[in-house]
């Protein structure tokens, strides 16, 4: 059986980022693969956060999900904490992984900043925590951005050695499942950086429950260079943010970068910015709307985690048990 584990934290603000890079190529596994989506917020707390802020990002990332077209009966979609098997693993995981595997990270040397010493221990062991979601699910797939693949790469790594370490053919080996477009969706306001939901700049980024006046505001103040828009890839190097808006339009109207060149390089970037923010009302609209409907409505939200909740934990239980086995855990 095919399984996909993925996961998205519930630090607010999902992005086009997101939604390109992530929960559109989720809506369309659903139909080939058995699928869970998780909410992190274990893993949101690895950097403090306001309760009530969490709360209430946790229900808009999962309206977020539903908006896009997930289907709360055929995937189980719910937040992380509701099922208590993803900290018991992961302080397995943590007694697996060695700590030179985690020093190696990046995303780690990113996120901690300068301040190393002043970071949470849970974000410097993330990586074994997103082992853990992974594997006690058994899944075999996981959809991942550029970003993520180090993470995945422990996490196979977490699993040879934990099947080596007990003598045991117990988790699967897990393959990334990489899409081709949008898997780095750049900043508006500068084109080597991320699209994130914590960047401070709201300019820096398209909301998925941005009106349309708001999307076009943001397009056309995106930043651009001097020159016309280039005509092939060769240029795109030198040109960050011509190249990210290009992608995004490539991304949005699901057809090749190349076919974008040839179409509009050597063209102006507002003759262009105009199409773009047409592109992008008509595809995000709609589901910022029904996002916002649904985090009208918080008790349908709360159902729908509820009930994934409750399927999550009768998948992981058994694994676990068996898992306690492997490792000599008594169960009396
Ligand atoms: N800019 C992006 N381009 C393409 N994909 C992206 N993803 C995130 N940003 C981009 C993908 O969305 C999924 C969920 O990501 P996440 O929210 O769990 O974590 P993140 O990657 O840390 O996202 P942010 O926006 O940068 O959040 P903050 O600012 O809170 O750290 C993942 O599959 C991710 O690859």
């Amino acid at each position: 059986m095919k399984r996909i584990f993925s996961g998205v934290q519930p630090t607010g603000n999902l992005h086009l980022g997101n939604y390109l890079g992530a929960i559109r190529n989720w809506v369309k596994l659903q139909d080939e693969f058995d699928c869970l989506y998780c909410i992190v917020d274990l893993h949101a707390v690895t950097v403090w956060r306001k309760p009530e802020e969490l709360t209430a990002n946790t229900r808009e990332v999962a309206a977020g999900l539903l908006a896009a077209g997930l289907d709360g009966k055929r995937n189980i979609i719910f937040n992380q904490s509701q099922v208590p098997g993803h900290s018991e693993l992961a302080w397995i995981f943590n007694c697996v992984a060695r700590l030179g595997w985690l020093n190696r990270m990046t995303q780690f040397k990113e996120k901690a900043g300068k301040n190393k010493e002043n970071a949470s221990v849970g974000l410097f062991a993330y990586p074994n925590l997103m082992a853990a979601d992974i594997l006690l699910y058994k899944a075999t797939h996981v959809p991942v951005g550029e970003d993520q693949k180090q993470h995945l790469e422990l996490a196979r790594d977490i699993a040879q050695k934990f099947n080596n370490d007990f003598g045991v053919d117990f988790f699967p080996e897990v393959e990334p499942l990489i899409f081709g477009t949008a898997t780095r969706v750049m900043s508006l306001r500068d084109g080597t950086k991320k699209m994130s939901k914590s960047d401070p700049s709201d300019y820096s980024r398209i909301n998925m429950t941005d009106n349309a006046d708001a999307i076009a505001k943001k397009i056309r103040k995106a930043k651009t260079d001097p020159q016309s828009l280039p005509a092939n890839v060769e240029k795109f190097d030198a040109r960050p943010e011509a190249a990210n808006l290009m992608g995004l339009y490539a991304a949005l109207s699901e057809t090749s970068i190349e076919d974008v060149c040839n179409r509009f390089g050597g063209g102006e970037f507002s003759a262009f910015k105009k199409q773009l923010a047409d592109l992008a009302v008509a595809k995000l609209v709609p589901i910022g709307e029904r996002m916002r409907r649904l985090m009208e409505d918080p008790a349908e939200v709360d159902r729908v985690l509820a009930q994934g909740g409750r399927r999550a934990r009768q998948l992981a239980e058994p694994t676990l048990k068996e898992i306690q086995d492997v490792v000599g855990f008594l169960r009396p």
